[in-house]
């Protein structure tokens, strides 16, 4: 018996599908395969870098889905189903939106599948494949599985490893898919299977992709203990209040942390009450500076995240956003356009206003593009907005503000891998500025037509093109 598991690509640029040149190992199919039983093949496909070989024989296709990645996901299960093979569909959109995913898989799995991959591969092997199952949350999560990472050889991933010490976090930003995921719950992972998970690979370099690193201190505390002898390096994300901890970032220092993605969404207060965000709510009151102090005596690279577009921002406070960002020498900075996420309680809140662009559903809509705003802001239009997220990024990335924020001695010039790891991945989320923005969801028929035509079109050839 063999499963076919699939990572969709968001969407696609010009004509080819769109090539993402910063592409991470998928944790969530290396996870699906280990729990995967020794008699079961397993072969995974990464639409981001490769073509689908939907000749392939195969028992399952089981898709990953993303909101931003249903309507590719919708066509590459579409296709295998008119061939005949059976679809098993999971991950956050499931979750978020179960009635939609089952128009188009013949089975799906709702929440961390760890509860019941076993089940679902019995069933299959019986020919009685559920329509629904549905999982259970473990206090401990992933526990006794240990990735599978053989099923990422030959891919041109970057050279970082993906794993979590924790899932979700107990916080309930508004507009929060996570959170809504998992319930406003943080759950940690045993810090003997984590530090087993490092050894049993060789990268040093690791990405804890978890929601909130620090959501329990004094578990983020253990973790980085056991880090601090296994001399790796590595980046996660963290909420602000970290900072009110000082043990905590001694030691996160000391375990090798490079930098963390930190949210600090907007520098108007009003902005972070309406978003509640309450960790920010200490921290922004001084705009951020003994924030921003902490962050360099540190050491830390931040990689500054702000929404943009809630009923208290203006196209003015949007460009402080940016001047803050650039003026403090963040290493790097996103900002992102508020999206309505469903299931969050801002898309609650925004179609109850009548306020939905797109029918409600842009993650379907064909008019619908990548970073494009979703709704009708209060204080400008909806294109005033998409522009304004726009020339953030491309001024915040630009090659004078890039040379501008390397001058910051504590954090960009501190030592040569900080000035490495700044010069090297600014240039690839400069050049990402401009390849994602309006990139379309999904791929036309007459593309995924061309692409099965073409055989294995060289993945770098689509690159030249979207350039
Ligand atoms: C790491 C990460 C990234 C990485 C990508 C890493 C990679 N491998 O490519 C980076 C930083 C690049 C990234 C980028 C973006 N991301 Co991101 N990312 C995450 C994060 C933090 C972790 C994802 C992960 O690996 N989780 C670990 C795995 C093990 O968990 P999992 O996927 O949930 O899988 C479990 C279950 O869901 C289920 N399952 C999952 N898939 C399947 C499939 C089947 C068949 C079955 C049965 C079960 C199953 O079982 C798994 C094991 O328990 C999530 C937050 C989150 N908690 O998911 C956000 C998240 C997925 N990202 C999000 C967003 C919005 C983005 C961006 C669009 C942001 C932006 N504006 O640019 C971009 C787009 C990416 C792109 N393709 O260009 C949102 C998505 C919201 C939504 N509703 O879809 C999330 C949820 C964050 C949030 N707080 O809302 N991201
Ligand atoms: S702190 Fe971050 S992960 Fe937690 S609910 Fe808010 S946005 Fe989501």
């Amino acid at each position: 018996m063999m499963i076919t598991l699939i990572k969709p690509n968001i969407g696609r640029r010009e004509h080819s599908l769109y090539v993402d040149n910063a592409s991470m190992e998928p944790l969530q199919l290396g996870i699906l395969a280990a729990l995967t039983p020794p008699d079961v093949e397993v072969v995974m496909y990464d639409d981001r870098l490769e073509p689908i070989p939907y000749e392939e024989k195969t028992d399952l296709a089981a898709i990953t889905v993303e909101t931003f990645t249903a309507r590719r996901a919708y066509e590459i299960a579409d296709e295998y189903r008119r061939r005949g093979v059976k679809v098993l569909m999971g991950g956050i959109h499931v979750k978020l939106l179960p009635e939609e995913v089952k128009a188009h898989a013949d089975s799906i799995m709702v929440g961390d599948a760890e509860s019941e991959w076993a089940n679902m591969i019995a069933d299959l092997k019986e020919g009685c494949l559920k329509e629904e199952y549905v999982c259970q949350s473990f206090t401990v999560p992933q526990k006794g599985v240990l990735t599978r990472r053989d099923i990422y050889k030959g891919k041109k991933y970057m050279p970082i490893t993906l794993l979590q010490f924790s899932r979700g976090c107990q916080y309930n930003c508004k507009y929060c898919a996570s959170s809504v995921y998992f319930e406003q719950h943080h759950y940690t992972r045993d810090v003997g299977e984590v530090v087993q998970e490092i050894k049993s690979q060789k990268r040093k370099l690791l990405f804890f992709v978890d929601d909130n690193i620090v959501a329990n201190k004094e578990k983020a505390k253990e973790l980085f203990r056991a880090l601090i002898p296994l001399k790796v390096r590595w980046v996660s994300q963290g909420s602000i209040d970290m900072l009110s901890d000082d043990e905590l970032m001694t030691l996160m220092v000391k375990s090798g942390c490079l930098g963390l993605v930190i949210g600090f969404e907007s520098i108007r207060p009003e902005s972070i009450e309406f978003m509640h965000k309450g960790v920010n709510r200490r921290y922004v009151q001084d705009n951020y500076k003994e924030a921003v102090e902490k962050l360099r005596r540190y050491g830390l690279q931040t990689w500054a995240a702000f929404t943009i577009g809630h009923d208290t921002d203006t196209l003015q406070s949007i460009r402080a956003t940016y001047e803050f960002a650039r003026r403090n020498k963040f290493t790097f900075a996103a900002f992102n356009i508020l999206m309505p996420y469903p299931g969050t309680p801002l898309y609650d809140e925004l179609k109850k206003e009548g306020r939905l662009l797109y029918d409600g559903k842009w993650w379907l809509h064909e008019q619908y593009r990548f970073n494009y705003t979703a709704f009708v802001p209060k204080n400008m239009t909806a294109d005033e907005l998409t522009e304004a997220g726009f020339n953030c990024r491309r001024d915040f990335n630009s090659f004078s503000s890039v040379l501008y924020r390397l001058f910051e001695p504590r954090t960009n010039l501190r030592n040569p891998v900080r000035f490495f790891t700044y010069i090297i991945y600014n240039p690839v989320f400069r050049k990402e500025v401009f390849e994602k923005q309006g990139m379309t969801f999904g791929c036309l028929e007459k593309d995924e037509e061309e692409r099965r035509h073409e055989g294995n079109p060289d993945p770098a050839g689509n690159r030249e093109e979207a350039k």
